[in-house]
């Protein structure tokens, strides 16, 4: 799915800023067709809207919320074909020009997109109002909670005499199944973009590298919305100079000298795909890189490389998951103050702005479906239970779709910390297909990872046929608590066993909650000092295993979850806090990974 471009071609007409907004009390309030002329909001686009307001409703609600504005089409694109794009709502919406439903879309981290028909497009102006569902359940991804109890945190309501009352209490919160705050919304930008009437429906770029590690192969195919339009591609390098031409709908182009992009300290070259297509155009940039994995190693460019970052969200103030370039920038900034190199797009796949700002940058990402929460303890199989499988298989779908030509995305995950240990069988069922669909559809069939949560790894028959084993692990934190000698005698115990499995494994979560200003002499937990030391003691394991290839920490930053007894304004495990205050671990962090040299 192409990224809107304005060009000689295309052009956008931007829909975000203020929309009128309402939480509707009950389902039937909204009728197809209806105007918000009073008791409405004005509230911002792109943003979640849990905490643009005091409204207590704004965070606590689970259910339907309207949001609505009104459109103008210029003249001079009612000549055009014309695409209403949103890059996402959280966490489905249903969308109506007037009182008629035009598209609807499950799933809250991907972009969906509809044609506006010709009575729209001629019409002097229209109302475009997008119904929000915030709802989670076990039939949605992120997985939401459907006992009333928050499974994540065991909380089962004890006490509370009946399910019916479970039930209760599952309509006054909306019980995520997963640890961030369930923000909602149109959390991304809202876009009309225009094409001629015969237009470029996608573009799939896969490089390669000749044998002399110097000549690039790039392979390319154009789908097109008609067939026999004339295709011309040019290879344009990073100053725009032509260096390569080809006519097709379908290529390889060969390019002796080539630049190749290279992770960060490396530099990460990028070139552009400058694609005509009869009155079409679309200027699609990409790097000349491979990703394999090679025994116990994972080699970027036939080198091995060492993943030094983190698990991150989407989350800051105020805005919540919406889209911010701004924190992307200084994110991105401060992973290079960390000497980082890469992270996870924990637990869904980011905005697109984020990717290409990271193909720029030469920062590595493990791109992750919102596959969280798929577990309910040891009594229920959630395989049995949860109605996820076809959601799961287009999210992974359009995950692909949408970020496949990225140089910066070098493996997939399938998801997070899902129940692989209670119904092994069961499991193992579940995720191979997945496993399968990603290297089926991935034109450059990239690593495919699922990541395990702390389990017991005997049992666990899923994990160790991923492509790299990824673990996240807490011994030290939620189990041998404060006692770093135990966990570190944990964690070789465990990496005793993973060795023998002859696959790269890297860490994708360790980590501890931390209050930032709580000092310690003698560190105890949820001090920066234990924080500190619980890392740099993982880091000490690490770094006696030949076939650990990456070191991911939980997490960038601290950032927003549910209410529960053990959130004190949410998750505290970040190297910085919320607002991006390094803790005393950010600075270790630095250290250590200035020392971890990786090209
Ligand atoms: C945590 C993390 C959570 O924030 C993340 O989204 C998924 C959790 C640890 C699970 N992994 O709680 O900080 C630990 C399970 C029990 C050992």
């Amino acid at each position: 799915m192409l990224y809107p471009q304005s060009n000689k071609s295309r052009a956008i007409i931007d829909l975000n800023g203020l929309w009128k907004f309402r939480i509707l009390k009950k389902e039937s309030d909204f009728t197809p067709g209806m105007i918000l002329e009073d008791d409405f909001d004005w509230i911002a686009v792109p943003a979640s809207y849990n905490d643009q307001k005091e409204d207590p409703a704004f965070r606590r609600f689970a259910g339907l919320s309207v949001y609505q504005r009104s459109v103008i089409i210029p003249e001079l694109y009612k000549t055009q074909r014309l695409v209403l794009r949103f890059d996402a709502v959280t966490n489905a919406a249903t969308v109506y020009v007037g009182a008629k439903e035009i598209t609807r879309h499950k799933g809250g981290y991907l972009p969906f997109e509809v044609e506006l028909d010709k009575e729209t497009v001629q019409s002097e102006e229209f109302i475009l109002t997008v119904l929000v569902d915030n709802r989670v359940n076990h039939s949605t991804l992120p997985v939401g909670n459907e006992k009333g109890g928050t499974a994540f945190f065991g909380s089962d309501n004890a006490g509370i005499p009946s399910v019916e009352a479970g039930k209760a209490y599952q309509q006054a919160i909306n019980l995520p199944n997963f640890d961030f705050f369930n923000y909602a919304g149109l959390n991304r930008s809202v876009r009309i973009y225009s094409t001629p009437c015969t237009y470029i429906k996608d573009i799939s770029i896969c490089p390669d590298l000749k044998e002399d590690g110097t000549t690039g192969i790039v392979s390319y195919e154009v789908a097109l919305s008609e067939e026999n339009i004339p295709v011309h591609v040019t290879i344009k390098d990073k100053n725009g100079i032509a260096v390569a031409e080809a006519d097709g709908a379908n290529g390889v182009i060969e390019m002796e000298n080539a630049h190749l992009w290279w992770p960060a300290p490396g530099e990460p070259y990028l070139y552009t795909a400058s694609v005509t297509a009869g009155d079409d155009s679309y200027q699609q940039t990409f790097g000349i890189r491979t990703v394999k994995v090679e025994g116990k190693k994972f080699l970027i460019n036939g080198k091995p490389f060492y993943f030094k970052g983190f698990g991150k969200h989407e989350d800051f103030m105020l805005h919540g998951r919406g889209f911010d370039l701004c924190v992307d920038v200084k994110d991105v900034g401060l992973i290079h103050w960390l000497n980082a190199n890469s992270f996870r797009t924990s637990h869904y796949p980011y905005a697109e702005e984020m990717y290409d700002l990271c193909d720029r940058e030469g920062i590595v990402i493990i791109d992750e479906t919102p596959a969280v929460g798929i577990g309910a303890g040891a009594s229920v199989d959630p395989y049995k239970t949860f109605q996820i499988k076809e959601h799961h298989q287009d999210v992974l779908h359009d995950m692909i779709a949408r970020d496949k030509n990225h140089p910066c995305v070098v493996m997939w995950s399938l998801g997070n910390e899902p129940d692989t240990e209670h119904f092994p069988e069961s499991a193992y069922e579940y995720w191979r297909p997945l496993y399968e669909q990603a290297h089926a559809q991935d034109p450059q069939n990239r690593p495919v990872t699922m990541v395990c949560c702390q389990n017991d790894y005997t049992k666990d028959i899923t994990t160790r046929t991923m492509d790299v084993v990824c673990l996240n692990r807490y011994y030290g934190w939620y189990n041998l608590s404060g006692d770093l000698d135990a966990a570190a005698y944990a964690l070789n115990l465990e990496l005793d066993f993973w060795e023998k499995i002859g696959k790269p494994v890297m860490f994708t979560e360790y980590g501890a909650d931390t209050v930032a200003g709580m000092h310690a002499t003698v560190p105890e937990m949820f001090s920066e000092e234990y924080q500190a030391e619980f890392l740099l003691c993982y880091g000490e394991q690490f770094d006696k295993r030949d076939f650990i290839v990456g070191e991911q920490l939980w997490n960038f930053a601290d950032f927003g979850t549910i209410q529960g007894p053990m959130r004190a304004d949410g998750n505290k495990k970040g190297l910085f806090t919320r607002d991006r205050k390094p803790k005393l671990s950010a600075h270790a962090m630095r250290q250590r990974w200035a020392k971890i040299q990786v090209k």
